[in-house]
């Protein structure tokens, strides 16, 4: 329904890192909600798969190559997208790595590569896309963030310090630019069954769950892992003029975890 306050018809968004995992299923939303679809990945083939898993369910997705972190390359890429496709309306900075190491064993180069993808990644990505909203009169920004955004635990110091700084910068993204009618918000996943968290589900020798799949399920008052379709609703809402009022925010999509103590052995 193009003049429903949820179409995104007309609009292109960027979703990067979106091959596979949370990203692709955004994307999908967006897509089955009337948006123009651009992604990227780090190489062409992994561009080819996602090109191949877009036209699987029905969308002419536009792929390009380019590393978030790479100032450079973001801004060519994001100025031949603007020519080759349309300026981007819609930006959802979805790319991200995750180390779990102690932090007394991480060394500064881990430490400053989680933080490079995670956190100077997406301020890269805003930067490149912001002039052109403010021309355009205004833009959406979409920051990935996590539960990691608002809690800890153990081995995962930089991407906490990472998704915790991506938190506060969704929140002055808004406070700078807003002003030009730019909304830029957070959607903060909790434990979503993707690549990135296979490890920690993986069926033990003896065919057991792994026990950090057992106690995600016990702190999740859904008592289940969210799957990346999970995000779809959210995404359009921040994607949407359905949300042109709400800023600075943070959504968390997750099933009550950050709600729940957590259920009673
Ligand atoms: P994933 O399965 O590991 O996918 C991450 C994607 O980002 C991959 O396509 C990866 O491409 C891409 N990427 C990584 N570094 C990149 C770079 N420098 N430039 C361009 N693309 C890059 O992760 P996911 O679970 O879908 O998570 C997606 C986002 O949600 C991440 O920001 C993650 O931190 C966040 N998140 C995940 C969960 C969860 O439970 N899964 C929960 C909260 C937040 P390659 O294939 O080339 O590596
Ligand atoms: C971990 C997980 C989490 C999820 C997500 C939770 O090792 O704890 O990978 O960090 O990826 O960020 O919201």
């Amino acid at each position: 329904m193009p003049d429903s306050i949820f179409s995104l018809e007309g609009r292109t968004a960027l979703v990067t890192g979106a091959v596979y995992g949370i990203g692709f299923a955004i994307a999908k939303a967006l897509a089955d909600a009337g948006a123009t679809i651009v992604f990227n990945a780090r190489s062409q083939e992994s561009v080819d798969r996602g090109l191949a898993a877009y036209a699987a369910v029905g969308i002419d997705a536009h792929g390009y190559v380019f590393d978030v972190t790479n100032e450079e390359a973001v801004d060519e890429a994001v100025s031949t997208i603007s020519n080759a496709v349309a300026p981007i309306d819609v930006l959802v900075n979805n790319a991200g790595i995750i180390k779990r190491i102690p932090m007394t064993q991480m060394s500064a180069a881990e430490f400053r590569q989680v933080v490079d993808i995670d956190l100077t990644g997406p301020f890269i990505m805003s930067k490149a896309v912001i002039p052109a909203m403010i021309e355009r009169g205004g833009g959406k920004i979409i920051n990935i963030c996590s539960m990691m955004s608002e809690l800890g635990r153990e081995t995962v110091s930089a991407y906490a310090a990472a998704k915790g700084g991506l938190k506060m910068l969704t929140r002055n993204i808004a406070s700078e630019y807003g002003q030009y009618n730019i909304q830029c918000n957070g959607i903060g996943p909790g434990y979503i069954a993707t690549p990135q968290t296979a490890p920690l589900r993986e069926r033990q020798a003896d065919g057991s769950r792994h026990p950090f799949d057992q106690f995600i399920v016990a702190r999740t008052p859904a008592a289940r892992w969210g799957d990346p379709a999970d995000l779809a609703g959210p995404a359009v809402f921040l994607a949407s003029r359905a949300s042109d009022f709400v800023n600075g925010h943070v959504l968390y999509v997750d099933g009550g975890i950050l709600a729940y103590i957590g259920k009673q052995p």
